[in-house]
């Protein structure tokens, strides 16, 4: 084996888990029902789609300019980077950092793949950044 590559929400933290709060919360100020079940549809999509599916699933998809579904955009993301910034060490998945370490010790590479744009800033968080290829 030559590289491993790790997605990250929900796999090697649980980031998972504060999107469906940010996105939650939004839905919430525009009045879409927004549940667990909602969330599974957007687990893995980047953000501009995320917020598509759920003003499509609010019959809403005409109801906000681009300029309006940015500033959603932005108030969401805003919720998450408070959520993450408490974000530490301890909050890597079980087994996570044992597996970096036994990956770095055979010199396989590591990668990850993520929608998220706040990738590096979490990998900074968990201070996991630099076992990343
Ligand atoms: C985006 C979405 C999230 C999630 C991630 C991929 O993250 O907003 O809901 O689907 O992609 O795991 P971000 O907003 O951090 O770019």
């Amino acid at each position: 084996m030559k590289a491993v590559i790790f997605d990250l929400d929900g796999v090697i933290t649980d980031t998972a888990e504060y999107h469906f709060l940010a996105w939650k919360h939004i839905a919430e100020q525009i009045n879409i029902p927004f549940d667990r079940d909602m969330n599974e549809r957007l687990k893995g999509i980047s953000r501009e789609e995320s917020l598509e599916s759920i003003l499509i699933s609010g019959g809403a998809e005409t109801r906000y300019t681009n300029a309006e579904k940015q500033e959603l955009m932005h108030r969401k993301n805003h919720d998450y980077q408070t959520l993450i910034s408490k974000l530490t060490p301890e909050d890597l998945l079980p087994g996570i950092g044992r597996l970096l370490c036994q990956l770095k010790n055979e010199n396989i590479k590591i990668g990850l793949a993520s929608s998220s744009r706040n990738a590096p800033k979490i990998l900074r968080r968990l201070a996991i950044i630099d076992d990343f290829d």
